[in-house]
């Protein structure tokens, strides 16, 4: 199924929180992270603002070493308590524009915007990616307005070529890669680039004189297995931007469903029908609202002895079509009528979605 992921990333995040509680740091070099004591510090940087960057101070590095390299950086401690709070902010932001979002530490979410597919009925997949383009804009907008902070969105089919688009989009920027320009995206990319090959496994391939992605593809999958067991397989996926992880949220809703009791045990299919019908609808509703679509449909019934059964049926493909629901779901009931004479004491229906 296509879909449409979305990355956000905060720009050099702590730093930045620090610059906006303390205007007068802008344009210098802010390292945040241990104390440098004078060079003899020990610990790490945390991170630090682009202009500390210049100087070639990075995340993870001695705090020793930034202090050799921009002694007169502001160095400033971590004051986490405070990046929690911001990022809890931002991720209240960020989980407005989908229900179906993930968030991957304290400055970093995906959203899976797949809904916007169903939403407009009959425009071309270009519409649907400039609508795309301008959520993330939006999400931009609305976290610097809130938060004063900036962030990079990155946009693409799935999350390796989100999170990738982000990377090259950095800072404060946006960059959308649709499904047909991923080839032309990934090629020029080093191989260290792709999530999941790590120092060691891009040393391997640079012995072998692989250094871009695009000579990356030259090896077959086999050859991939050979050198880095089952991780190959992966390597080999991501190089030809394949990736269908999915992007799980934090309440995982599984199923929607409705039930009734009758007033009175029945075998009317008029009120049966009519009342099911309703119990459609809502489920619908429910559905559309939380921008899911459903594959699995099950109808309970319960007869006047309170014996309950159910039947279900799968579809081969995720939907969100009202009808399909109406139909499968009405011939799922017509069923249990035609097998059993017993009047009904109630009827339910339930859908898996995704
Ligand atoms: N962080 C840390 N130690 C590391 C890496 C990161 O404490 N080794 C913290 C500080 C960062 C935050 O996590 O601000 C987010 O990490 P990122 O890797 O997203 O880096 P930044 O947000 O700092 O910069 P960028 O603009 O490159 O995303
Ligand atoms: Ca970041
Ligand atoms: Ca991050």
């Amino acid at each position: 199924m296509q879909r449409i992921i979305l990355h956000c990333d905060m720009d050099y995040f702590f730093a930045q929180i620090e610059e906006r509680e303390n205007p007068q740091f802008k344009g210098k070099p802010v390292v945040v992270g241990a104390d440098p004591k004078g060079g003899k510090g020990r610990g790490v940087v945390s991170t630090a603002n682009y202009e500390a960057r210049k100087y070639g101070i990075k995340s993870g590095m001695p705090i020793s070493k930034a202090y050799q390299l921009c002694p007169d950086a502001i160095f400033l401690p971590v004051n986490m308590e405070l990046y929690q709070k911001v990022s809890n902010e931002i991720m209240e932001i960020i989980k407005k524009y989908s229900p179906k979002y993930e968030i991957i530490s304290l400055d970093e979410a995906y959203l899976d915007l797949s809904h916007i597919f169903y939403d407009r009925e009959k425009v071309s997949t270009g519409e649907i990616w400039l609508e795309a383009e301008k959520i993330g804009e939006k999400l931009k907008r609305e976290i610097f307005e809130k938060e004063k902070l900036t962030c990079t969105v990155g946009i693409g089919p799935n999350k390796v070529v989100a999170k990738l688009a982000t990377e090259k989009a950095k800072p404060n920027g946006l960059k959308v890669v649709k499904p047909e320009e991923v080839e032309k995206f990934l090629d020029p990319l080093d191989v260290d680039d792709l999530p999941g090959i790590g120092p060691k496994t891009a040393e391997k391939l640079r012995k072998i004189g692989i250094n871009k992605i695009s000579e990356l593809k030259k090896l077959s999958k086999e050859k991939l297995k050979e050198m880095f067991g089952k991780v190959g397989e992966r390597i080999w996926e991501r190089a030809r931007g394949i990736d269908e992880t999915p992007v799980s949220q934090e309440e995982i809703i599984k199923s929607i469903g409705r039930q009734i009791t009758f007033e009175r045990d029945t075998r009317n299919p008029r009120l049966i029908f009519g009342i099911f019908e309703k119990l459609i609808k809502e489920v619908y509703d429910e559905l559309i609202e939380n921008n899911f679509s459903f594959k699995t449909i099950t109808v309970i019934c319960r007869y006047k002895d309170f014996e309950t059964h159910t039947k279900s049926r799968t579809l081969k493909e995720p939907s969100r079509d009202f009808e399909i629901l109406k139909k499968e779901s009405k011939k799922l009931l017509l069923r249990f009528l035609l097998e059993n004479k017993k009047p009904l004491r109630l009827i339910g229906l339930r859908i898996k979605i995704c």
